[in-house]
């Protein structure tokens, strides 16, 4: 069977009506050549000498894992001399990194994390890359990129997917489009369209959180679960099953294919109402994804894509999936 490559596709797009520009193809080639690289790379493990940790700490005081450091340098390596980038930013790196002058410089600005689900590395599990495209301000022309100029609510994405290291790997895109899926042909070393305009259903008995932090929950999301679990005999009058894999790649590509919610909720444990995910390299990309698919991400009052962000590092609570239920949350939160 022939099947359409990455390259094509985006070709493709780039020709259609509401054309994706050829500065913004390039940027997403040299993401996708970034993620085999990762791939391989996460593939040799204890073979390649990169699994454990490397004796450092990020921004946000988490340990770094050797493939944390690892694949960012990738990410930034390949992105930094093609011309479209005016700077980029990792959830592994403390600031922004703004295009050395050696480089040509472009309007576009890249927002990553690198490994997410980085507690499944050393186990052998599934780990991803999350990424996300915004366009620098347009006063920004002629002037170094500052921080301030990341700080756009992810409804301003012009581009986000992410790469998931599994049994495949496959890279998973939207340019505003719909969603799209490509499975890597190791052989090949080509990405090879196998998932056409993927949407979630809006109806689904499936969810997805940490069932250890139930007890510093707000009251209405203990409700939804304790809802979910009491089954046929409960108010919701059916069965419902939980999966959590501690990596948000794998839980929402799970949920972009058969539906279901993933939620890592605001928690006691965090002052300001901030959960664990990353507004700008996790909750905005993906809401964006799952948005195209027909599903819905809010942080449990807003939708994910209208949070005006107030630093590069934000957390944000996260509610994401089959629209259903997404409103259903909100509901209880909002009559709370
Ligand atoms: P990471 O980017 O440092 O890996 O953290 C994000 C991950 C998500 O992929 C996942 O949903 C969550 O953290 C798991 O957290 P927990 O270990 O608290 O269940
Ligand atoms: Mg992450």
């Amino acid at each position: 069977m022939k099947r359409v490559t990455l390259t094509q596709f985006l070709i493709e797009q780039q020709r259609k009506e509401q054309a994706l520009p050829a500065q913004l193809r390039l940027l997403l080639e040299i993401v996708a050549r970034a993620c085999k690289a990762i791939s391989f790379t996460v593939g040799k493990g204890e073979l390649g000498d990169v699994l454990g940790s490397h004796g450092s700490e990020n921004i946000q005081g988490e340990v770094q894992k050797k493939l944390d450091v690892i694949a960012n340098d990738l990410l930034v390596e390949a992105n930094e001399w093609g011309g479209h980038l005016g700077a980029l930013a990792s959830e592994e790196m403390d600031t922004i990194h703004v295009i050395p002058n050696r480089y040509p410089k472009g309007e576009y600005l890249l927002l990553y994390d690198p490994i997410d689900g980085s507690s499944n590395i050393d186990v052998n599990l599934t780990v991803g890359t999350i990424f996300s495209v915004l366009v620098a301000p347009e006063d920004a022309s002629g002037r170094e990129i500052g921080e301030a100029d990341f700080l756009q609510p992810g409804s301003r994405q012009v581009a986000a997917g992410y790469a998931v290291y599994g049994p495949q790997t496959m890279l998973v895109l939207s340019v505003g489009t719909g969603v799209f899926g490509f499975t890597l042909d190791r052989e090949m070393g080509a990405w090879l369209l196998t998932h056409q305009n993927m949407s979630i259903p809006a109806v689904s008995s499936e969810f997805a959180i940490n069932m250890s932090n139930s007890r510093h929950w707000a009251p209405p999301m203990r409700r939804y679960i304790e809802e979910c679990i009491s089954g046929t005999e409960g108010p919701r009058g059916k069965d419902f099953n939980m999966r959590w894999t501690a990596s948000m790649v794998a839980d929402v590509h799970r949920i972009l294919q058969r539906g279901g919610i993933f939620l890592y909720p605001w928690d006691a444990r965090e002052p300001n109402r901030a959960g664990k995910l990353r507004l700008m390299y996790e909750a905005n990309p993906m809401g964006f994804l799952i948005e195209q698919a027909g599903g819905a991400a809010t942080d449990g009052q807003r939708r994910i894509l209208d949070i005006q962000p107030s630093a590069l590092h934000e957390r944000v609570g996260v509610v994401m999936g089959s629209r259903d239920e997404v409103d259903l949350i909100a509901t209880y939160l909002k009559t709370s």
